[in-house]
């Protein structure tokens, strides 16, 4: 039986266990990648394993989240990454270099090559034919000191595309389509791999665009093959050495193949508060926009940006209506500006912004209140604007200034000729503001530098076969790592110090969270299907630990947040009958026995004392989460302690 590109990559680094999907594989990991917001927490985790040097063929730390600096605490952790970052051989990627996913894919990325990440939208790099999975920052600081990363072997799904986009129709809209066909939660425990005749007109940004936005169905991660097409791009970034051709044999077998016409397409629009409520641009025409925001890592290309510029010249944008621009990097910025086009994005009253992730995670630039914001990003959770009552809607950067010229959301075909833009054959290279590590042996001498920020880990709290404890949150489907641990200008800051991000969690769904978790001391959450989508960020787990949270039961997980509670010492389980969710209630006294037995079994029996009623609940952990659980995490687990 033929393989399909993600399988021939998994062969390839399989360090433990056989390919049967939904068995845990062990996989070496060649590169990783982490950003500053999740990055302050895996350098400390590597630090506590005790490695002197990164074991992995390259990793970069990059700053791009935390760049406001209003006050000392960003800037403390800049220096915590860069200095840690010399110190144990890892490349540091200034602020203001650009978005860790736009410089991994110019200026790191290999086809063919394992990439994890902590962050969700690593998948990038799947543009350009690699196998790249986000995750938490503590399996980050496990595979820079030469671990192996652990994941369920996913299925494979294969979407086949047909035809050729139609002008002002983009990559964007076909991300949305295949999130309006799948939702969510359609891509969990699945790699997809996109295909067919179709691809080759899509460019590596188109493609890295989709893989980007693949992370919104839940995926473990989504590839392209590595073509002809991947080459000329590794060859304009002065990279074409990396290239090596990649794709599925023909006889490759997938448990799902969808297909999607690219002629048929329409702009799209993900309308609040959920990447997968999409609906065609047309359908929500006239509604008055407030804000535009063009940027992040789905949409900050050079080719994006162009395109940008090219529609906006010879325009002014609406006087109701404020534009952001944040280019992906510091070489798309670059090339703008010597190109003239910034020149033309600055004339139509945009308001440039840095080379940074900014308002795509609440970095400033928040809307009015109930404003209407468009943005060409990848989420549009509820409050994660900053603004509560903010209504935020996912566009491509074509739709996105149709709405900025007109005033209210337009079909982007009402802008009259598509833009033709010409990618140069060369990109600008200046690698600059990526600093190398030292060398081993300059490496003895270096101090990391700690700010007052840096507050230690929460305790760890093993598995005991026996915990009581009070349901002190009950909370619907869908469940984000936006709602359980929120990011923004006034949060993000105090991402290495847990007691203060404590007092935030769960606030969106329950103000009084916090407060009613640390009065029950120890407690359990109770959740509806794909619990935890969204950021790999691993204080989703670690926070809910510190305020005393022991286990969380719910219809279903998203990956990487499951991972993250187990490596916290969290024990993620699930309902055997899912409607037995409607037998628990808030605030009731719940008990787990035979904890240790049920591991082995699959089957823990949960027992509600205020209603007198025991409801059956599944898990299926492996040996090593067995024993990552009983260390009270997988730190413990790893110091052998
Ligand atoms: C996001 O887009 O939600 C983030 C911010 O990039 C997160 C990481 C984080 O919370 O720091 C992600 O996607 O993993
Ligand atoms: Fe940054 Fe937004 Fe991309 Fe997350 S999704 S990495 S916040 S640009």
């Amino acid at each position: 039986m033929g393989l399909t590109i993600a399988q021939k990559i998994i062969k390839n680094h399989l360090v433990e266990g056989d390919m049967t999907p939904g068995s845990e594989i062990a996989l070496k990991i060649d590169q990783t990648l982490t950003q500053d917001a999740t990055g302050t927490m895996a350098y400390l985790e590597f630090e506590a394993i005790g490695i002197d040097r990164v074991k992995t063929e390259r990793s970069v730390a990059y700053i791009d989240h935390n760049t406001l600096q209003c006050g000392f605490e960003n800037a403390d952790d800049h220096i915590y990454i860069q200095s840690v970052a010399k110190k144990h051989g890892i490349y540091f990627s200034r602020p203001g270099n650009g978005i860790c996913h736009q410089v991994h894919l110019e200026r790191f990325g290999i086809p063919g090559k394992t990439l994890i990440g902590s962050d969700s939208h690593t998948p990038t790099g799947g543009g350009i034919g690699m196998l790249a999975m986000g995750a938490g920052g503590l399996d980050v600081a496990v595979a820079m000191g030469g671990g192996a990363y652990y994941i369920t072997m996913p299925k494979m799904y294969k979407v086949n595309l047909t035809g050729k986009l139609n002008p002002f129709v983009t990559a964007k809209d076909v991300s949305l389509e295949i999130l309006r066909i799948l939702s969510v939660k359609g891509g969990v425990g699945a790699i997809i791999e996109w295909g067919g005749e179709g691809i080759k007109t899509l460019s590596v940004p188109e493609r890295a665009t989709i893989t980007n936005m693949g992370t919104e169905l839940g995926a473990t991660t989504s590839i392209f093959p590595s073509d002809e097409i991947t080459k000329a791009f590794l060859e304009a970034e002065g990279r074409g050495a990396d290239f090596v051709p990649l794709e599925s044999d023909p006889d490759a077998v997938y448990d799902r193949i969808i297909d999607i016409d690219l002629s048929t397409l329409e702009p799209l629009i993900a309308c609040p508060h959920s990447p997968d409520n999409v609906v065609k641009v047309s359908e929500v025409e006239d509604t008055k926009v407030d804000q535009v925001c063009i940027g992040s890592c789905t949409n900050s290309s050079l080719s994006d940006m162009l395109k940008v510029a090219a529609l906006l010249k010879g325009r002014t944008i609406d006087p109701s209506v404020s534009l952001s621009i944040s280019p992906g990097s510091k070489q798309v910025l670059s090339m703008l500006a010597s190109s003239g086009a910034l020149g033309d994005i600055l004339a139509s009253g945009a308001r440039l912004l840095e080379c940074a992730c900014g308002p795509c995670i609440g970095m400033g630039f928040s809307p009015n209140s109930a404003g209407v914001s468009l943005r060409t990003f990848n989420r549009n959770f509820l409050g994660r604007s900053g603004t509560k009552d903010g209504n935020v809607y996912l566009v491509s950067p074509e739709t996105a200034v149709a709405a900025a010229v007109f005033g209210k959301i337009t079909d982007p075909r009402k802008l009259g000729e598509a833009p033709v833009i010409t990618i140069p054959e060369k990109y600008a290279i200046d690698d600059s503001a990526v600093i190398e590590p030292a060398s081993a042996d300059e490496a003895k001498n270096l101090e990391v530098k700690r700010g007052p920020n840096i507050k230690p880990f929460p305790d760890s709290h093993p598995v005991t076969d026996e915990i009581s404890a009070k349901l002190v949150l009950k909370v619907g489907d869908n469940i984000t790592t936006d709602h359980i641990m929120p990011a923004g200008a006034k949060i993000l800051p105090y991402r290495s110090n847990i007691p203060f991000l404590s007092q935030f969690c769960f606030t969106v769904c329950d103000e009084k969270f916090p407060e009613n978790a640390k009065a029950a001391g120890q407690s359990f959450i109770i959740g509806g299907s794909n619990y935890g989508q969204g950021s790999s960020r691993e204080h989703a787990a670690l926070v809910p630990l510190y305020l005393g949270v022991r286990a969380v039961i719910a219809k279903s997980f998203a990956r990487i947040h499951a991972a993250n509670l187990i490596n916290a010492g969290i024990m993620p389980l699930t309902f055997e009958n899912p409607e037995d969710y409607d037998k628990l209630d808030q605030n009731d006294e719940l008990c787990m026995e035979g904890i240790f037995e049920g591991m082995d079994s699959g089957k823990i029996t949960l027992c509600n004392k205020t209603k007198n009623i025991c409801v059956k609940l599944a898990c299926s952990f492996t040996d090593r989460q067995k024993a990552i659980l009983k260390a009270g995490g997988l730190l413990g687990y790893t110091k052998g302690e």
